[in-house]
């Protein structure tokens, strides 16, 4: 593996995936071990109001921040692979924001394209995610969709998605220019992505499949303010790391069509107003 050729791809492209961080047992562990809560009725996301008891996902909530009571997801979000990487990829240690755990079993909707960083609202600078493959993903069962060249886009304005496909309820609209792109990957190989890589999920078209990931988000280690839902943030030796709160809203871009082609404008606060050139 030739590390700095991924760390250029990074730099380059806001997104890159490091194939076999964690061994193939190891993800077998936490496999097990996630598959043994949700037998258990543990750890179930409630906000995500899933109340329909047929949707795949009303057996399968997602678990968000694990971290906090479960040994386990603490101690994968502080481990030293990922401390190498994303400090690697960041320049600088980064703080460990949360961790997620997303089962998607067969059936189950996806995600809709959003960018992290319009939930993390991290200031300055930005956050990482490191998503996990646990199961093969592909498109049949619901792979990750990542638009590479988006991370240095301002956050957009976001947009109702279609529920039929998604479980969020909000998405971005993409510029002509976009593309997603699938995101094939084995378990235990990271994908990394900045928080303002515009990213999501199709639903899990497959018979039997579970596409299952364990995901963290880091935010950038001079970041002064980070959404309360994220606190406390933690340094990779386990310490409560104190910083201040950042307000959702303010400025998002839209895309708007100049000369045949999609220019972001901004749209918000007064002085937010105009139309700014980001492709
Ligand atoms: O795993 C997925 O399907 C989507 C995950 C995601 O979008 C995220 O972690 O921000």
């Amino acid at each position: 593996m030739d590390r700095q050729a991924l760390i250029n791809e990074f730099l380059e492209r806001g997104v890159v995936v490091v194939p076999g961080v964690f061994a193939r047992d190891e993800v077998e562990v936490i496999k097990r071990h996630f598959m043994s809560l949700n037998a258990r009725k543990i750890g179930g996301y409630e906000g995500d109001n899933i109340t329909d008891k047929a949707d795949p996902l009303a057996k399968y909530p997602r678990m968000v921040h694990p971290h906090r009571w479960d040994d386990l997801s603490l101690r994968w979000l502080l481990d030293d692979r990922l401390r190498q990487w994303t400090t690697a990829l960041l320049g600088k240690e980064p703080y460990a924001a949360q961790t997620m755990f997303y089962f998607k079993p067969a059936g189950a909707r996806g995600q809709a394209l959003h960018q992290d960083q319009r939930s993390l609202e991290v200031q300055p600078g930005t956050c990482l995610a490191a998503w996990m493959a646990v199961d093969p993903c592909d498109e049949e069962n619901g792979c990750m969709q990542v638009v590479p060249n988006t991370q240095s886009l301002p956050k957009l304005c976001m947009v109702d998605a279609d529920t039929r496909t998604s479980f969020s309820g909000s998405t971005v609209p993409l510029a002509d220019w976009m593309q997603p792109e699938p995101v094939i990957m084995q378990p235990g190989d990271v994908l990394f992505f900045n928080g303002q890589v515009i990213h999501g999920s199709g639903p899990n078209t497959s018979a039997d499949r579970f596409r299952r990931s364990l995901i963290a988000h880091y935010v950038a280690g001079e970041a002064e303010k980070v959404a309360k839902f994220y606190h406390p943030l933690l340094n990779f030796d386990g310490d409560e790391v104190e910083v201040g709160a950042s307000e959702h809203g303010g400025p998002c871009g839209v895309w708007v069509e100049r000369d045949d082609h999609d220019v972001l404008e901004i749209v918000g606060k007064g002085d937010g107003q105009g139309a700014i050139q980001y492709d």
